[in-house]
C-alpha cells in the first residue's frame, strides 16, 4: 500500500473530519483531439502554451501517458468507467443522439469520488451517449452524467460539430424556451430548414467532408435540429463558457473536496476561435484554438490560486485522442501546418493503431505532494478510478483499472506492464517497449480527406517503440516468439471480462 493511502486512512481512523479537510480536490482537464506534439512543453516550437506547460513544470510530465482509443468516445468511456472500449459493443463514435453509453449502478470514476465524501462535477465536451431510445429533448434529459456518479454537469449534448448545438445543465437544456421546442433527428431533415448541402452561401466555414447538414451560427453540422433558438450555442464563446462553469463549481464547492472533469472542446471540428485569438497563432484555426485552450487552463488554473486551494488540488491534464489536420472542414489545418508538428515525431493521429492516435499529452500536478519531475512509466487513463481509489481509501470495482498512483505520484517510476488499445475487434497491445499490431482488413489511410494512418495492415506488426518511436522498423517477422507471446497475452486479457 502506498504511503499517501496508509496516510490519509491513518487520519480517517483518528479524527474523520482532519481526512475530510486532508483529501485533495482532483481536476481532470481533457483536451480533444490534442496531439502529442501540440504543447510546447512537449517540444512544440511553433506554437507555445505556457499555461498548460505549468502543470508538466510543477508536476510530473509523462512522456509514456495513454488515452484507451484513438477516438473520443471510447476513449472517455474507459477513462470514466475503468473498462477497457473492446468489451463495450457500443464504445464507439456516438451519433448526437445516442443514448448513454454506461450500465447504471457500476462503479464509475465520479461514484467512486462520490462514495469518497466527494462533490463531483463535469463541464465541457461529453459525447458518452445521454437518456435511452426516442428520447425528448424538451423533457427531462436522463440518464445522464447524475446518474453515473456527477453531482452537477453542465455539458455540451453531443460534440461541437453534431447536432443538438445545446448546452445541457444537470437534467434539461440550459436555457430552452418551452415556446421553441428543439427537434432532433440522425435521419430527415424538418421541412424548410436550410442545410450546408444545399445552402453553402450561409455558411461562414465550409465543410471538406460530411458536416453538411443542419446550419447554425454560419456552421453546418451533422445531423438535423430545429428550434430551440434561445438555446443554441455560439461556438466563439464555447471556451468562455465552460471555463465561467468550471470557475463557478470550484468556488461554489472549495470548502468540500471536489472532482471536476473540465472537458476541454479544442482542438476539435468547427475550429472557431473567439475572436480575441482569431490570427493569433500564424497556424490557423486549429493552432489558434489550442492557444484558446491554454489561456483557458490557464485562467483556471489562476481560480484555484485564488481560491487558496492549488495546493492541495490534483491537476491532471491529457487528451482524448491524438491529432488530426482535415476532419471535415476547410480550416486552413493542413495550409497554415508550417514547421508545427502535432503528432511530435510519432506515426499516424487520430483514428489510428499506429502511436500517435493514443500516445498524448499527460501530466499529473500537486503542489502539495509531487515534486517536479519527468516519468517514463507507462500510464492511461483508465487508471484512474482503480489509482484514486487507492489514494482515496476506496475499493476500485472496475475490471481493467490498474493501480499505478506510485507512478502517477513520482514515487515508482514503473507504471502499467502492459496496455490494450482500440475498440471493438479493432486493437493494439504494448507491453513493455514493445507494441504488437494484429493483422486488420482496412484501408491504410483514413480516407482522402483525413490523411492520417490508420495503421491497418494484413500483416503482423511489431515496434519497438523505445528505440524507433516512430514505427519504421515491423520486427514482426525476426520475432516470432515475441509475436506469439503477446498474441496470447492479448487474447487471455480479452477473455478476462471481469466484472463487478
Ligand atoms: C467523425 C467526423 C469527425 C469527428 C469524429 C469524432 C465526419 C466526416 N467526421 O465521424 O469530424 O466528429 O467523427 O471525433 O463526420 S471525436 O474526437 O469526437 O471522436
Ligand atoms: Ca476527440
Amino acid at each position: 500500500m502506498c504511503s499517501l493511502t496508509i496516510m490519509l486512512m491513518e487520519c480517517k481512523s483518528s479524527n474523520f473530519n482532519k481526512v475530510e479537510n486532508t483529501k485533495p480536490n482532483i481536476v481532470v482537464i481533457y483536451a480533444d483531439d490534442l496531439g502529442y506534439g501540440d504543447l510546447s512543453s512537449y517540444g512544440a516550437t511553433e506554437l507555445l502554451t505556457p499555461n498548460i506547460d505549468r502543470i508538466a513544470n510543477e508536476g510530473i510530465r509523462f512522456t509514456n501517458g495513454y488515452a484507451t482509443s484513438p477516438t473520443c468516445t471510447p476513449s472517455r468511456f474507459s477513462m470514466l468507467s475503468g473498462i477497457y472500449p473492446f468489451r463495450s459493443q457500443r464504445a464507439k463514435i456516438l451519433p448526437g443522439n445516442a443514448p448513454l453509453l454506461f450500465e447504471i449502478g457500476k462503479q464509475t470514476l465520479p461514484s467512486m469520488l462520490k462514495d469518497a465524501g466527494y462533490f463531483t462535477g463535469v463541464v465541457g465536451k461529453w459525447h458518452l451517449g445521454l437518456g435511452d431510445e426516442n428520447m425528448n429533448w424538451n423533457e427531462d434529459i436522463k440518464p445522464g452524467p447524475l446518474e453515473i456518479g456527477f453531482d452537477y454537469s453542465y455539458i455540451m449534448a453531443s460534440t461541437n460539430d453534431r447536432v443538438p448545438s445545446v448546452y445541457v445543465k444537470n437534467h434539461n437544456i440550459d436555457g430552452l424556451d418551452p415556446k421553441d421546442p428543439i427537434s432532433v433527428s440522425y435521419r430527415s431533415n424538418f421541412e424548410g430548414e436550410p442545410t450546408g448541402k444545399e445552402n453553402p452561401e450561409l455558411l461562414k466555414v465550409h465543410p471538406s467532408h460530411g458536416h453538411n447538414k443542419s446550419i447554425h451560427n454560419g456552421i453546418s453540422r451533422i445531423g438535423y435540429m430545429k428550434g430551440g433558438k434561445s438555446a443554441l450555442f455560439i461556438d466563439e464563446d464555447m471556451s468562455d463558457d465552460f471555463l465561467r462553469e468550471s470557475k463557478n463549481f470550484i468556488n461554489n464547492h472549495k470548502d468540500t473536496p471536489f472532482f471536476l472533469f473540465y472537458s476541454l472542446h479544442q482542438p476539435h471540428v468547427p475550429r472557431i476561435p473567439h475572436p480575441r485569438f482569431a490570427g493569433k497563432s500564424g497556424l490557423g484555426p486549429r493552432g489558434d484554438v489550442i492557444l484558446e485552450a491554454d489561456w483557458a487552463v490557464g485562467e483556471f488554473l489562476n481560480e484555484l490560486e485564488k481560491l487558496g486551494i492549488a495546493e492541495n488540488t490534483i491537476v491532471i491534464f491529457s487528451s482524448d485522442n491524438g491529432p488530426v489536420l482535415d476532419d471535415g472542414y476547410h480550416d486552413e489545418s493542413e495550409t497554415k501546418i508550417g514547421k508545427h508538428k502535432p503528432r511530435g515525431g510519432l506515426r499516424g493521429g487520430k483514428y489510428s493503431l499506429f502511436d500517435a492516435g493514443t500516445h498524448v499529452p499527460f501530466m499529473v500536478r500537486w503542489p502539495a505532494k509531487i515534486k517536479p519531475s519527468v516519468s517514463d512509466a507507462l500510464v492511461c487513463q483508465i487508471d484512474l478510478t482503480a489509482s484514486l481509489a487507492s489514494l482515496v481509501g476506496q475499493q476500485n470495482t472496475t475490471p481493467d483499472s490498474e493501480n499505478i498512483l506510485d507512478a502517477l505520484t513520482g514515487t515508482s517510476k514503473e507504471g502499467r506492464q502492459n496496455l490494450l488499445l482500440g475498440q471493438n475487434n479493432i486493437t493494439s497491445f504494448i507491453k513493455g517497449n514493445y507494441v504488437l499490431i494484429p493483422p486488420h482488413k482496412g484501408p491504410k489511410r483514413v480516407n482522402k480527406w483525413v490523411k492520417n494512418e490508420t495503421g491497418r495492415d494484413r500483416n503482423m506488426q511489431l515496434y519497438n517503440l523505445k528505440e524507433d518511436r516512430s514505427q519504421q522498423n515491423n520486427l514482426a517477422d525476426k520475432n516470432p516468439e515475441i509475436v506469439a507471446a503477446m498474441m496470447r497475452e492479448l487474447e487471455i486479457i480479452k477473455k478476462m471480462n471481469k466484472s463487478n
